[in-house]
């Protein structure tokens, strides 16, 4: 992952515009900050493409992409020719929906991208793009629908990419796959749990009746008609763990005495989320995240925790060589 990532920055210098690939069922958990600090550190302008949005809810993924584009038209001078940018100002960020299976949705992304380079798409200097994101989003699968050919390897599999490759689009644009990246510390638990729901995560990464529980509470509070239609359950009386032993009951899934085999009935849901069995669903809302993030208790900063550190121990060694009373 170092070496992914040390390799990311080199091609970053050398790119003109980044081809950030979202899950459009949660745009803001599969958002991998690296990827944003790489980007931010070259000031480099970004297509963030909500991929997959076949499988996620239309309004939602509506929402999120006028919050995206919202948050990029921040900064209106960024990223245009001629304008030298300051250090911290952000770059120009545009945003679109499409599902890389679909060929028909793919021209906007290299309109919106040359549009972001205007100095660059001539058979001498062709629009240099990067296709980054979290493993298993569908870089790859983009990449062969842009190129019109299977120039590199797609499959449902985390990590399936492993080094970058450089693929020429036509002879004034070109593009570098990349391996998935994740980043170290994934600061909200809720989004470790949509990555490995939506299978980002190796399956060795995530423990599967976690996934399925949380899954189960969030389906019930978004979507539980989905939910009623598929397992034929009562929603309103169920929770999360309660749901994976409905489905259990409901399709025999049993262990020696009758137990529900709850392992088996939570890889049912998950695989039925996965594929899109259940029907078109976001596991967040950008109102949702900012309310997740809203409850989430802050831990301070590092520094500032050093310094509280570094103040009790002052406060301790005064106590200690304070005469006493
Ligand atoms: N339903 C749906 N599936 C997609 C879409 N795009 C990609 N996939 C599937 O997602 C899986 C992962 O695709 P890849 O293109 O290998 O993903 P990747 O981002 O290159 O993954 P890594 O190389 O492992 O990081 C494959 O099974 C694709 O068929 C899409 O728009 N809709
Ligand atoms: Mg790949």
């Amino acid at each position: 992952m170092v070496a992914a990532r040390k390799k990311a920055g080199e091609t970053m210098a050398i790119t003109d515009v980044v081809l950030e690939i979202l899950d459009a069922r949660l745009p803001g958990s599969s958002s991998n900050p690296m990827i944003a600090e790489l980007r931010e550190f070259r000031q480099k302008p970004a297509v963030k493409i909500l991929n997959k949005s076949d499988l996620a809810d239309p309004a939602a993924t509506a929402a999120w992409v006028r919050a995206f584009e919202a948050e990029g038209a921040k900064h209106p001078h960024a990223g245009e020719p001629g304008v030298k940018q300051a250090q911290g100002v952000r770059t120009k960020v545009r945003a679109l929906a499409v599902c890389a299976r679909r060929p028909a949705d793919l021209a906007k992304i290299l309109t919106l991208a040359a549009s972001l380079a205007p100095h660059r798409g001539t058979p001498e200097k062709p629009v240099r793009m990067m296709v980054m994101g979290i493993p298993n989003v569908g870089k790859s699968t983009l990449i062969n629908a842009l190129v019109k050919r299977r120039v590199t390897a797609a499959g449902d599999q985390p990590a399936l990419t492993k080094h970058q490759s450089r693929h020429e689009l036509n002879d004034r644009m070109e593009l570098v796959d990349t391996p998935g990246l994740m980043w170290p510390l994934i600061r909200y638990p809720s989004d470790g749990l949509m990555l490995a729901a939506s299978h980002a995560l190796g399956d060795n990464a995530y423990i599967d009746e976690e996934v399925a529980a949380f899954l189960g509470d969030t389906l019930l509070a978004r979507y539980p008609a989905l939910l009623a239609a598929r397992y034929a359950c009562a929603p309103a009386e169920l929770d999360g763990p309660g749901l994976v032993a409905a489905i259990a009951r409901r399709r025999g899934y049993l262990l020696k005495g009758g137990l529900v085999d709850y392992e088996k009935a939570g890889l049912a849901l998950i695989h039925d989320y996965r594929s899109g069995a259940l029907g078109r669903i976001s596991l967040e809302t950008p109102q949702s995240r900012v309310e997740m993030i809203a409850r989430t208790p802050v831990k301070p900063p590092k520094a500032a925790r050093g310094a509280r550190r570094a103040q009790a121990e002052a406060e301790r060694a005064g106590d200690e060589a304070a005469p006493a009373d």
